[in-house]
């Protein structure tokens, strides 16, 4: 059993050499936040960097034809291993727009860490230890979250996937340069468990003053493309009661998504948005937004959403505009393996919280018994180059995934 004596300084001085190197890699000089989009030039040098630390390792190499990477120590078999098969960690590279440096990458650089302490101690997989990276996690270029994992276990179809754009209209099978091989039963069925470690997005560990948590749950979350059209015109000319204005539709939207939100507890965001012809002196053909919405219940995420399409379209009639609604990703609530998450939090001495944050842990718990341990957050800001974590909790978090790996996959 790995002994909790691991000493900090030693962790701590090869977690921030790790950290550094990722450190500059996509960061934006102005926000100080990260712009590390799939198969953009920051990524593929975080993916280049990951093909390094595997090999540095002598792991083998893997990828799944979606865009996923896996490294493994121990021979990574394939077929069904049931519950002996393989325990996968790891998380993913890419971030929002202006994002925190945490987010996804701590996960990785944990994984990797968190096998040479178990080497370290002289430890040897009994069962294969896979690290995964998946791709566009944050939907922050394609606009689905978790494609990579989505496309791994089979919960989109690869040809939605692969007809996915970005701003430029670059297609996701462009970018991967491949149509997406799509599920992987062949590796999913060779799991036994993946267990995720993250930043936590929000301050119960701060509160708490633990620097390491296990997930309990993760809230039913979606999000939905609002197509407002109205009819475009001129800002001077046009006499106020002629206009058929979808900023107006929108405006009110966005306000009674906050409103629909806080009366049931639940969270609403509209962060993103398009105006066309986006010019200041035309009245807008059409505004497209698009709604976050998340809630502890799925019957309060259904009844919030349907509350605001109903409120919304009332709006667009009195407005003269019309309302599309597009459903782009939904997340069913993910209740993690107690079983699983009870035996980490006990082995980690750890609390157990919910997060109203999505995972790829989110998509693989439909799979494998899974788990997540989030690592304290001292700002609670997340999705901003605010948010922080402390070179000694990410110690600690190293050390608790180093654990929880030694508890379920090592002799
Ligand atoms: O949006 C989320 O909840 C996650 O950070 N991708
Ligand atoms: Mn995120
Ligand atoms: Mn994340
Ligand atoms: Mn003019």
């Amino acid at each position: 059993m790995l002994s909790h004596s691991v000493e900090e300084g030693p962790l701590v001085n090869r977690f921030r050499a790790c950290w550094d190197e990722l450190a500059p890699v996509g960061r934006d000089a102005g926000s100080g936040g990260y712009l590390r989009y799939a198969f953009t030039p920051p990524e593929l040098r975080l993916r280049d960097w990951f093909r390094d630390q595997a090999a540095a390792r002598g792991m083998a190499l893997t990828e799944d034809g979606n865009g996923n990477l896996f490294a493994w120590w121990g021979d990574p078999g394939t077929g069904d291993a049931g519950s002996d098969g393989a325990i996968l960690t790891g998380s993913h590279f890419d971030s929002v727009p202006h994002g925190g440096a945490y987010d996804g990458p701590l996960g990785i650089v944990s994984a990797f860490l968190a096998i040479d302490e178990l080497r370290a101690a002289g430890m040897a997989p009994a069962r294969p230890v896979g690290v995964a990276a998946f791709v566009e996690e944050e939907g922050g270029r394609f606009g689905v979250p978790c494609l990579g994992s989505r496309l791994f276990a089979g919960a989109i179809d690869p040809d939605r996937a692969a007809a996915l754009t970005d701003a430029a209209g670059t297609t996701f099978a462009a970018a991967l340069g491949r149509r997406p091989a799509g599920a992987r039963p062949d590796l999913l069925g060779n799991l036994g468990g993946y267990v995720e470690l993250h930043v936590e997005q929000g301050r119960a560990l701060a509160e708490v003053g633990a620097p390491v948590g296990v997930a309990s749950a993760i809230w039913p979350h979606g999000r939905w493309r609002l197509e407002f059209t109205g009819e475009a015109n001129h800002a001077g000319t046009t006499r106020m009661a002629d206009r058929r204005d979808p900023m107006l539709t929108y405006a009110f939207t966005v306000l009674a998504a906050n409103k629909e939100a806080r009366l049931r507890g639940a969270h609403a965001t509209v962060g993103r948005v398009r105006v066309e012809p986006n010019a200041t002196n035309a009245i807008p053909s059409r505004v497209t937004g698009w709604l976050d919405a998340r809630a502890a219940e799925p019957e309060t995420l259904t009844e919030l959403v349907a509350a605001l399409r109903t409120k919304a379209a009332e709006r667009a009639r009195r407005d003269g505009t019309e309302l599309v609604v597009v459903e782009e990703s939904a997340t069913p609530p993910v209740a993690f393996d107690t079983d699983l998450g009870a035996r980490l939090a006990r082995l980690l001495a750890a609390p157990a919280l919910p997060t109203a944050a999505g995972h790829d842990a989110g998509v693989l718990a439909g799979h494998v018994p899974t788990a997540m341990l989030f690592v304290r957050n001292p700002t609670g800001v997340s999705h901003s180059p605010a948010e922080a974590a402390g070179d000694a909790d990410c110690a600690a978090g190293v050390r608790a995934l180093a654990e929880v790996l030694a508890e379920l996959a090592c002799r």
